[in-house]
């Protein structure tokens, strides 16, 4: 399999883990959202996804998008170790905990959104990183009272065992880690994170290891030009 992806991409980095915890050999092909580069707005691209988003998963002659369906895909195709439980309830719920990262949360956050807030509606970083920070204390708040109930023993987000939950939050938290939010207030949603960091599949697929995270992308964080 082919994952195009780029080493900050949390909704890739869901993928990764995934693919590393299914044991599935894949490569990556870089799609480096920076400027100037900007590959996903090459019409080479956009005919891979005219959506301009990764991660694109290409398995034989199928190009597939969407991360919760590309996680869905490789539950299908490759049931073990099943990242979802086997009672209907059950799964509703799991997937209730990963749609309110990939549905509620990381689309308010996501590059081009953070982008039209600083050029269009003329917003400086300080009002970017405020934004930023609402829709993570919101979405983190609800997470936060979701695990404490759900999880049955701190270290995943539902039940005792990894689910697509855990490959959702994993990254959404390593962004807002990155993004400096303050992540105290969620106690049970910090150490159920700890915990699956420890993870091979999880620490194989963190962005500082990817081989695209080049000394580069901090420098530009740090001067805050472009935080991605
Ligand atoms: N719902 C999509 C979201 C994909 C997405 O937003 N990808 C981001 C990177 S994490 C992206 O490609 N951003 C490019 C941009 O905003 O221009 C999914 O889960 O795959």
């Amino acid at each position: 399999m082919r994952l195009y992806g780029y080493f900050r991409s949390s909704a890739t980095y869901r993928v990764r883990i995934a693919l590393g915890l299914k044991g599935i050999a894949w490569e990556t092909v870089v799609v480096d959202l920076r400027a100037p580069a900007s590959a996903q707005h090459t019409s080479e691209f956009r005919t891979l996804n005219p959506h301009g988003l990764i991660p694109v998963l290409v398995d034989g002659e199928r190009a597939l998008t969407q991360s919760l369906a590309i996680l869905e895909y490789l539950e299908e195709t490759h049931p073990h170790p099943p990242l979802l439980p086997r009672a209907p309830a059950e799964r509703a719920a799991v997937r209730a905990l990963a749609l309110a990262v990939a549905c509620d949360i990381h689309p308010l956050n996501n590059l081009r959104v953070l982008n039209y807030l600083r050029t269009q509606l003329g917003q400086d970083e300080s009002a970017v990183n405020g934004w930023y920070a609402h829709w993570i204390a919101q979405g983190f708040s609800a997470l936060e009272r979701d695990a404490s109930r759900l999880s049955g023993d701190g270290r995943h987000m539902y039940g005792t065992t990894v689910t697509l939950a855990d490959v959702c939050i994993v990254p959404q938290m390593a962004n807002a880690r990155r993004f400096n939010c303050d992540v105290a207030p969620y106690p049970t949603l910090c150490a159920i994170c700890a915990h699956l960091e420890s993870l091979p599949a999880f620490a194989q697929a963190a962005p500082q290891v990817q081989p695209d995270a080049a000394p580069r992308c901090e420098t530009l964080t740090r001067s805050g030009s472009m935080p991605w």
